[in-house]
C-alpha cells in the first residue's frame, strides 16, 4: 500500500520561455513543490518528454508543414509541434524551481522518432512501454495523483493509460496543479479522464 505522486513533464520547455510553452505553465511548481514536502506521499516520480532533436513530432522534420498544423507520423495522424524539450538542452531541464531531489524516479519518454509519447507510460501506438507501470506495481502503488504539463496532452494520456494499466489502483487528477495547452482540449480531457474513472480533486484536499 503506497501513495504515489505523478508529476508530468514540469520541464522549461512547458513553461513560458519554453519552446512549447503552455500558458502559466510554471504556476504548477509551486503546488508540486508543497505537495511533494507535504508529507502525505511515500513516492514521488517525475516524468520528462526528451526527444531526440529529429523527432517526428517535430513540424522541423516535415517540409511544408508548421508548427500546430496536422501531419502523419508513420501513417498516424499527429500534431505538427515546435522542436521542443530535446534530449540534454535546457527546454528538456526540470523547471529550475522544482525541488527535484524530492523526486524518487524519472521517467524519460519520446525517445523513439518515430513515434510520440504523450503517455509517461506507453508510446501513443501502445506498442511499447516505458516502464513506469511495472515499477509503481514493484512499489505496490495504490493511489496515484497526477498533476502537470499539458492537461491535454501528456497529463490526460497519462492518467487515461493509469486507469487502463494500474487495475486496481485509485487514481486522481490534482486539477489545480495542471495547466493545458488549449482551452477547450482541456475541458474535453477532464471530462474523458472524470468518464474514465479518474477522481478530480483540488490540491487544497490532499492532507495528511
Ligand atoms: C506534450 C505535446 C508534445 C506534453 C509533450 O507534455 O503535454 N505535449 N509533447
Ligand atoms: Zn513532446
Amino acid at each position: 500500500m503506497a501513495k504515489a505522486l505523478l508529476l508530468i513533464d514540469i520541464q522549461n520547455g512547458f513553461c513560458p520561455g519554453g519552446n512549447l510553452p503552455v500558458a502559466d505553465g510554471d504556476i504548477v511548481v509551486p503546488i508540486a513543490n508543497s505537495l511533494m514536502e507535504s508529507g502525505h506521499y511515500d513516492l514521488i516520480v517525475a516524468s520528462q518528454d526528451w526527444h531526440p532533436a529529429d523527432h517526428g513530432s517535430f513540424a522541423s522534420q516535415h517540409p511544408g508543414k508548421a508548427p500546430f498544423d496536422m501531419g502523419e507520423l508513420s501513417g498516424q495522424p499527429q500534431v505538427m509541434w515546435p522542436d521542443h524539450c530535446v534530449q540534454g538542452t535546457p527546454d528538456a531541464a526540470f523547471h529550475p524551481e522544482l525541488l527535484t531531489a524530492k523526486i524518487n524516479y524519472v521517467q524519460k519518454k519520446g525517445q523513439n522518432p518515430a513515434v510520440d509519447s504523450y503517455s509517461a507510460f506507453r508510446d501513443n501506438d501502445k506498442a511499447a512501454l516505458t516502464g513506469l507501470a511495472a515499477y509503481l506495481v514493484s512499489k505496490d502503488v495504490t493511489e496515484l495523483d497526477i498533476m502537470g504539463l499539458a492537461t491535454d496532452y501528456c497529463v490526460k494520456f497519462s492518467a487515461l493509460d493509469a486507469v487502463d494499466m494500474l487495475p486496481g489502483v485509485k487514481v486522481r487528477l490534482i486539477a489545480d496543479g495542471c495547466r493545458g495547452i488549449d482551452p477547450k482540449g482541456v475541458e474535453e480531457a477532464i471530462e474523458a479522464m472524470r468518464e474514465a474513472g479518474v477522481d478530480i480533486i483540488e490540491s487544497s484536499g490532499i492532507t495528511l
